[in-house]
């Protein structure tokens, strides 16, 4: 007769914490845990109801001296427990070891969920809940796992259904505008500088991020490569990328930034277009007109060194910021995620995973 399969993984992260989870599942499950966990009543693993939790203690079957682990022991279905124990790595890891001292074989939390029966779109949904950087993000793949996504494309399908086009066409198209947001739960909004050199975009970078991140200097072609920074803005992933101030030059260094520069503009997902007080409205006007090929991408204009002005030349097309002083950047931010995300989604509403 072959030996009946059991499995078992690790739940909670790894690295040392308050408490571990290990699953453990199989045909062998019980028998395994019948081996090491003694009870402190009469029931064992083997005869406790789905659901039920025991507390009792892990002991090295090899090892009995050994002063046993407390543990609570929790039955999910037929052939699955969950093991809560001490989170630090000697006790994981004595865990660990004695499951496979006893024929178990070390597994994976995918095929955890497999055995759960988690169908395969929430397994991906977890997966990305794992990476979730922020609350806000990690809450709106919760929405998803718990349904949202699947009720939105059922509501269009009935509604459609119903004769009811116009309704379905509009749910479906604030569905599909979602797909954007989906994309950026996991990695960041893009977010580049450009301007001509000395305009302040990495003072600015710095007085986002709140440390000097990127050289400053007095210099112009300071910035030779990007330089790139995340931060998160309420709630959303970006990175704030610096790059080489868009001139003509002659050095070939300066000239290799240059173009990464103007490569990191085609790969953005927002572009902050960089004055400074040196500019006049005529000058941003006439920017604008030559960039005018960017327009696939949203751009913010942006004048820097405004504590350097009394009187604003600019319109209020213009933000007006100063690196040095900090005004005006509260309200860039704002501008950007309005500009990037300018629906978020509502708690519970379905978006676009693709
Ligand atoms: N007064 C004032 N000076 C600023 C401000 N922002 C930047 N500067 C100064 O402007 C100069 C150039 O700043 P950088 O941040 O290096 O400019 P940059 O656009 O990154 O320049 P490159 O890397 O050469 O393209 C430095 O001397 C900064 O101290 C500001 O808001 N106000
Ligand atoms: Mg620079």
């Amino acid at each position: 007769m072959s030996k009946p399969c059991t499995l078992f993984c690790r739940l909670t992260g790894s690295g040392p914490g308050a408490l571990a989870t290990t699953a453990l599942w199989g045909d062998g499950a019980a028998d395994v845990l019948n081996s090491c966990f003694h009870p402190k009543g009469k029931t064992t693993p083997g005869t406790m109801d789905l659901s039920a939790v025991l507390f009792g203690q892990l002991i090295d079957p090899e090892a009995p001296e050994e002063t046993g682990e407390d543990v609570v022991v929790a039955r999910t279905d037929e052939t699955g427990f969950v093991i809560h124990g001490h989170g630090g790595a000697a006790a994981v890891a004595r865990t660990a070891r004695i499951f496979s001292q006893l024929g178990a074989e070390e597994s994976d939390v995918e095929r955890w969920r497999i055995h759960q029966n988690v169908s395969e779109e929430n397994r991906k949904i977890l997966a990305m809940l794992e990476q979730a950087p922020t609350y806000r993000t990690a809450s709106i793949l919760l929405d998803q796992y718990n349904g949202a996504g699947r009720r939105t494309q059922e509501r269009i399908a009935q509604l459609r259904a119903d004769g009811k086009d116009a309704q379905a066409q509009e749910l479906e198209k604030r569905f599909y505008e979602t797909k954007a947001i989906a994309r950026h739960l996991l990695s960041p909004w893009r977010v580049v500088f450009s301007g001509r050199p000395n305009v302040g975009k990495s003072s600015l970078l710095n007085a986002i991020l709140g440390f000097q991140r990127s050289i400053v200097n007095a210099q112009q072609g300071t910035t030779r490569d990007l330089v790139q920074a995340q931060t998160t803005i309420d709630g959303w992933l970006f990175e704030f990328v610096d790059a080489a101030g868009i001139r003509e030059t002659a050095d070939e260094l300066e000239r290799e930034g240059v173009n990464r520069a103007k490569n990191a503009i085609a790969k953005a997902d927002l572009v902050v277009r960089l004055f400074d007080d040196a500019d006049s409205m005529t000058t941003i006007e006439r920017a604008r007109t030559i960039e005018s090929f960017r327009v696939d991408v949203p751009t913010i204009d942006v004048m820097n060194k405004c504590d350097l002005v009394a009187t604003p030349q600019t319109d209020e097309s213009v933000l007006r910021v100063s690196a040095v002083d900090g005004a005006g950047i509260e309200t860039l931010l704002q501008a950007i995620v309005q500009t990037l995300v300018p629906n978020p989604p509502r708690p519970g509403e379905g978006v676009w995973l693709e």
